[in-house]
């Protein structure tokens, strides 16, 4: 070949690779552990593993794909089974995606975490990201080691739904299985089986189907870019305890929390929000303290709305988990019962 084409068709083919290299989105992983990162002794092991044992480049080079749909970097925030995942730590988490999200290099980010309680982390964020920028979760019921484990695939479905222009706005996003949906609304509703991320009310935002996401719903309630709170520079945020409602429920839990200076109190009621005799002496007792009451309905599902009867600002439509985080997030900004009863209503 003459030198002159051969340089001419070598500079051709370099600059096509870093405009295809630039022009895919960066997109950073933080991993934070769960059973994605999980390992057991045999492939067919599926409990009683240990949650959070591998790191996150492990994670990375393990679904190569994602490279051709995404320009990817790493981070580690914490390697921990979920049940242990701290209000200091999604504290951190939301002040490192909101510095990630600031920056014009960055498009969209995806945190793996443990699906224990996924849901609590991926509202918060979807209270405190200021950014339109997508935000995924992610997770797995089998761990890393296991037979058709699950996370490889939702790894690559999440980096799919954080690269896709379409995902923009559509507040924090957690995918798994095969579906999209909306922290505001999803929650683990299985202990063990991999379909286990459903909203049963308001269902998915979307599914990905042949590698592609095909979005279907928008979420109403307030998130995000539009959410007035701002943790940014926050450096902790303020204890909420859930006391649990059942038959015999004992007052003295609310001397418990009350004697620990708890900042709130969410009640998981039973059904609409309903409240014994001895709770709602303890509700009363709190209130009296200056600690602020919501109460929510351990059904999971539906409304808990205001009773002129009852003490305490209701839930609305927030399980007990998902109403201390943002009764936390409230806290952090003001102490005014009708507008925390508002950010109820709306958020
Ligand atoms: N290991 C549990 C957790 O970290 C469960 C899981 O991730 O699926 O939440």
């Amino acid at each position: 070949m003459n030198i002159k084409i051969f340089i001419v068709a070598a500079m051709i083919l370099i600059s096509q690779s870093v405009f295809s290299a630039s022009s895919r989105p960066h997109i950073v992983i933080l991993a934070t552990g769960g059973t994605i990162a999980g390992t057991a002794e045999s492939n067919t092991q599926t409990t009683g593993y240990k949650s959070g044992a591998i790191g996150v480049q492990t994670l990375i080079n393990a679904v190569t794909e994602i490279n051709t749909i995404a320009r990817i970097d790493g981070q580690q925030i914490s390697n921990i089974g979920s049940e242990n995942m701290t209000s200091d730590i999604i504290l951190k988490l939301s002040q490192q995606v909101n510095a990630l999200l600031a920056s014009n290099d960055v498009d969209g980010v995806v945190i793996t975490h443990g699906t224990d309680t996924l849901d609590e982390t991926a509202y918060f964020l979807n209270l405190t990201v200021k950014s339109d920028k997508p935000v995924v979760f992610t997770a797995a019921m089998r761990p890393a080691t296991a037979i058709s484990a699950d996370g490889p695939m939702n790894l690559l479905e999440a980096v799919t739904v954080a690269a896709d222009p379409n995902a923009k706005g559509r507040g924090v996003m957690v995918v798994l299985n095969d579906r999209i949906g909306s922290a505001r609304f999803i929650t683990k509703t299985n202990s063990t089986t991999m379909d286990t991320f459903k909203a049963p009310e308001e269902g998915y935002l979307g599914i990905i189907v042949g590698g592609k996401p095909q979005f279907e719903n928008r979420v109403e309630k307030t998130h995000t870019l539009r959410s007035v709170f701002d943790v940014r520079n926050l450096k902790k945020l303020p204890t909420v305890v859930i006391i649990y409602g059942y038959q015999d429920d004992p007052e003295y839990m609310f001397d418990a929390a009350i004697s620990h200076h708890v900042d709130g109190i969410v009640y998981a009621g039973t059904g609409a929000g309903s409240v014994s005799v001895r709770s709602e002496a303890g509700i009363k007792k709190a209130e009296k303290a200056g600690i602020i009451v919501v109460r929510a309905s351990r059904t999971g599902n539906g409304i808990v709305s205001s009773d002129k009867e009852l003490p305490g600002l209701v839930s609305n439509s927030l399980n007990p988990a998902k109403a201390r985080i943002l009764l936390m997030t409230a806290l952090s900004q003001n102490k005014k019962p009708v507008l925390i009863q508002n950010y109820f209503n709306t958020y």
